[in-house]
């Protein structure tokens, strides 16, 4: 079994559903060990759209990275993502943010996702289920990554427990 590690988010239709949906649909693929808080973010890259609603989860699984890659779009593709424009609004992206330690620079699966160390909506949630794990390349802890980004309590509001995935 492999530990990974997920970004969850979405900003159209019923966030908190789509949020659990997901969650429910992914742990088909192994184990969901862990998930974090739900946060509300202000929309980072293309500005002009509604708030997101992002968490993290831990999945344990036996699938290689790249199906398990497959496996998360046939998720986003299922509860309604239409792929129209970079950072358009989505109704569930699911982002492989870590598969253990693995290293990629495979351009179809980036290991660890490329941009996790600058986003407060990933590595805020991220931080909560798993804040001791090292970026391989970076070699710092999530909290420290986290540390990195200064004050981003303007940024990501807690909204709802992680007993909201529970059902
Ligand atoms: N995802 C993006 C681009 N911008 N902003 C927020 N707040 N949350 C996201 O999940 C997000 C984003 C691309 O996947
Ligand atoms: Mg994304
Ligand atoms: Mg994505």
């Amino acid at each position: 079994m492999t530990r990974t590690y997920l970004g969850l988010g979405g900003n159209l239709g019923n966030r908190i559903a789509a949020l659990r949906d997901a969650v429910h649909a992914l742990d088909f693929l192994g184990n969901i060990v862990a998930v974090s808080s739900i946060y509300e973010t202000a929309p980072v890259g293309y500005l002009d759209q509604p708030p997101f609603l992002n968490a993290a989860a831990i999945l344990e699984t036996s699938l290689t990275a790249t199906d398990l890659l497959s496996a998360i779009v046939e998720i986003e593709r299922s509860l309604g993502r239409e792929r129209t424009f970079r950072n358009a609004p989505r109704t569930l992206d699911i982002d492989l943010l870590m598969y253990d330690d693995t290293i990629s620079d495979d351009p179809a699966l980036t290991l660890p996702h490329p941009r996790l160390y600058e986003r407060a909506f990933v590595l805020v949630p991220l931080a909560e289920i798993a804040p001791d794990i090292r970026h391989p390349r970076l070699d710092q802890t999530i909290a420290d990554l986290l540390a990195g980004l200064g004050d981003v309590s303007g940024k990501v509001y807690k909204v709802a427990e992680p007993e909201t995935f529970v059902s």
